[in-house]
């Protein structure tokens, strides 16, 4: 790695065996502060019969109990901080579906750490210091855009912090400013692409050449696009506020085939949802982390309900850390048809690409009786009369029983119908409820 770069990357290379000596003796640092300083935790350590000192190798980690979202809730809105209010630098929080929001909580130490890891994550991204970065993450409560920011300052960037929304402004600010790199849901680059074309903007021709996506789950066939018609080289990125917001674990920009997970300062494991038993690398399960070096909210394996592989297959970039594959979707948002488990993003793959078809989505959800139904609804790309329009809608159809195997009604729509993002996409309406 060369020196060009503000903070410290020798970690990012370190030997497999040093990356586990290192969380070794950092995890017997978080489950000791846990259980001394929040309660909720001494409460479960005991009630599963484990103390921090019952950790001696890593393979102990698994005696511990799980951490979920519903005790951030139950301990609303600040009974899991290991630091006193006071010394907090920061309040982030996001809005569940239902009831209160979950509120995650920085020390200055917090800020810093994460801070680096999102300098990191834009270096693995191919961002270099003196870029332009175009960040049109949300800010606010939302970790997106402040993250993104100050990791984009750290680099040695210039930030643009324009948020999301505004849409006609971003392409603006995109060709005048000329950025070279832009951070936004995926969801939402598709939209600015759209309104840039309307505005005969050709986004292919401005310097912008990485994008920066993530916040939501995506596919590689909507890579493609993106690619396509920003004229860019699009990677993924992940996080989450439990466990510290955008710069958990980053695509690089070498091999765009997975995330590098920041094995020095979390844990991450993959588990079968069902029965809480580990799945091996390579096996899809629902990614659990255990957080290393946070001060205020130490995480002890929390449940992210998203649903990935690990790999450890080596990179030709030359970091070392394992990588997540594709988070296909989140447990939560799986909908059973059928018999069939399906992820919004498993039809996404199916849409983009389609002739006739935009890359615009939702599914519906309904109850039929006892089963549950799914209507797709998705977008013509042009003016369409009513027989091409049902001709087309039993072509999806058919597309979306052959590579996902689920039954589903399709409705194609008028151009523009289905709602834009400019943020997280929602993909379910789900009126069942
Ligand atoms: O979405 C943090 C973030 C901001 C990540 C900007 C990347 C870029 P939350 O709002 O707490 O935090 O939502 C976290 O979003 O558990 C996943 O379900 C989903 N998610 C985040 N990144 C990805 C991704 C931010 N790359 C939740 N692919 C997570 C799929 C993702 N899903």
């Amino acid at each position: 790695m060369t020196d060009i770069f503000m903070f410290d990357r020798t970690a990012e290379t370190m030997p497999c065996d040093d990356i586990a000596a290192l969380q070794c003796k950092r995890v017997m640092n978080t489950l000791g502060r846990a259980y001394e300083k929040v309660p909720h935790y001494k409460r479960a350590f005991d009630a599963a019969g484990v103390k921090p000192d019952d950790f001696k190798t890593l393979d102990d980690l698994q005696r511990f109990p799980f951490t979920v979202k519903t005790d951030l809730r139950d301990n609303y809105p600040f009974g899991m901080f290991a630091e006193p209010r006071e010394t907090l630098m920061r309040l982030h929080a996001s809005s569940g579906t239902t009831g209160k929001p979950t509120v995650v909580g920085y020390t200055p130490a917090d800020v810093e750490l994460w801070t680096n890891l999102m300098a990191r994550s834009l270096a693995c991204a191919g961002a270099l210091p003196g870029d332009i970065v175009h960040n049109a993450y949300g800010y606010g409560l939302f970790t997106g855009g402040l993250g993104a920011h100050y990791g984009a300052e750290r680099l040695g960037c210039t930030v643009v912090p324009v948020s999301g929304g505004g849409t006609e402004r971003q392409v603006i600010l995109l060709e005048d400013f000329a950025a070279r790199v832009i951070c936004a849901t995926p969801s939402y680059a598709l939209n600015i692409a759209e309104v840039a074309a309307r505005q005969g903007v050709d986004l292919r021709t401005l310097p912008v050449s990485i994008g920066v996506f993530g916040a939501e789950p995506w596919s590689d066939a909507l890579r493609g696009e993106l690619e396509d018609k920003l004229g860019l080289k699009a990677v993924d990125i992940y996080g989450l506020s439990e466990i510290l917001g955008p710069g958990v674990a980053m695509e690089c920009h070498v091999e765009q085939a997975g995330l590098h997970a920041w094995e020095d300062h979390f844990i991450f494991e993959t588990i079968d949802p069902e029965t809480l038993e580990p799945v091996p690398d390579g096996e899809p399960g629902e990614l659990v982390i255990t957080t290393l070096t946070k001060e205020a909210l130490p995480m002890v394996r929390y449940r992210t309900r998203d649903i990935t592989r690990l790999s450890d297959e080596p990179c030709s970039c030359g970091r070392t850390h394992r990588r997540i594959l594709r988070i296909t979707g989140r447990d939560d948002d799986m909908l059973i048809i059928r018999g069939v488990n399906v992820y919004p993003s498993q039809v996404e793959a199916v849409l983009v690409g389609l002739p006739g078809i935009a890359p615009h989505y939702q599914f519906v959800v309904t109850q039929d009786g006892p089963m549950t139904a799914l209507r797709v609804e998705v977008e013509a790309d042009a003016a369409m009369d009513d027989d091409a329009r049902t001709a087309k809608a039993a072509e999806v159809q058919h597309h979306i029983k052959s590579i996902v195997g689920v039954t589903c009604e399709v409705a194609v729509m008028d151009i523009g119908a289905v709602p834009r993002s400019e943020g997280k996409a929602v993909r379910v309406r789900d009126l069942r409820k």
